[in-house]
């Protein structure tokens, strides 16, 4: 049975314009939101502008939609202001206005950044305890545990997926362990949007790899299977990119090079 009506946040964004193409068939209607506008607008799509530290915006926005793929926000490292509006504030308007409407199912954009201070050589599973790697990251973890508390108290189903490196091909050798596809991760969101029943679950956002670091056995309920991998750019990246020092950040740490970011004031 189809979704009636999806709403796309970041739907301006990198991935949210990814999933307009991908999802396009996943519902009967389509509601976009980002900051900017966006353009070319299918028969099924509107487009409705909302910031997402606006609470009022934001349940006219969640209103009468069954489903949310939540892309919007902040995507690296900024300053507190600018992550506090999109990430902090921004998912508590998100749950509160799935609350006091229909309270759709979620799909939750977090990030390898909440568990970015881990380093390279350790495997985690979903129990693994968060490990920030900056302001974003710490503000992916608040986003899984304000997810967990509305799913604990009122029911809401949320993945809190924790994306790696979502695009058209790994730019680098870590990529070459956290690389998800555009095809893996608009499988999953299906996924996640069909399957009676989903629960509030962390799942890692990543195709196969040989060099992983991360365990989703305890989401096979989902019937999710990466069809895509990293492998096929191993020769070339390890060919191109000198390997870098022992001590280097993407050597080091999951995270790689966020967890060198500074402190950033704007
Ligand atoms: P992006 O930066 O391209 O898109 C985010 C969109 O959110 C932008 O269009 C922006 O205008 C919008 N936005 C920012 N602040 C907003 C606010 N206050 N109100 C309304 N809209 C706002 O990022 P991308 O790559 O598309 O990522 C989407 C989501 O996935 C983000 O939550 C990001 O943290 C997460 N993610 C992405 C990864 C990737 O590899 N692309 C990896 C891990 C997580
Ligand atoms: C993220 O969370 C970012 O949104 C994305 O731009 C990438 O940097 C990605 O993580 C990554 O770790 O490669």
């Amino acid at each position: 049975a189809k979704l009636k009506r999806l709403l796309i946040t970041g739907a301006a964004g990198a991935l949210g314009s990814q999933a307009r193409r991908h999802l396009a068939g996943l519902a009967e209607e389509i509601r976009l939101s980002d900051l900017v506008a966006v353009d070319g607008l299918a028969a099924n799509e509107e487009f409705v502008a909302a910031d997402l530290g606006d609470a009022t915006a934001l349940r006219d926005l969640v209103d009468g939609c069954d489903a949310v793929a939540h892309f919007g926000g902040v995507s690296t490292e900024k300053s507190f202001d600018l992550i506090e509006r999109g990430n902090i504030r921004g998912v508590y308007n998100l749950y509160e206005a799935a609350r006091v409407t229909g309270r759709p199912r979620i799909f939750l954009a977090s990030s390898n950044h909440a568990i970015g201070f881990y380093r390279t050589d350790e495997r985690l599973d979903a129990f693994a305890a968060p490990m920030a790697d900056g302001l974003y990251g710490a503000s992916k973890v608040y986003g899984e545990q304000l997810a967990l508390v509305y799913w604990k108290k009122f029911g809401i189903e949320t993945a809190r997926v924790r994306i790696g490196s979502c695009f058209p091909r790994p730019r680098n050798r870590r990529m070459l362990s956290t690389w998800l596809s555009y095809r893996d991760l608009f499988a999953l969101v299906e996924r996640c949007f069909i399957v009676p029943r989903l629960g509030c679950p962390v799942i890692y956002g990543v195709s196969q790899t040989r060099s992983g670091w991360w365990d989703n056995s305890h989401v096979a309920y989902l019937g999710w299977e990466p069809q895509d991998t990293s492998e096929v750019w191993r020769a070339e990246l390890e060919a191109s990119e000198p390997q870098g020092a022992v001590d280097a950040p993407d050597a080091l740490y999951q995270g790689g090079m966020f967890t060198a970011e500074p402190i950033h004031q704007e």
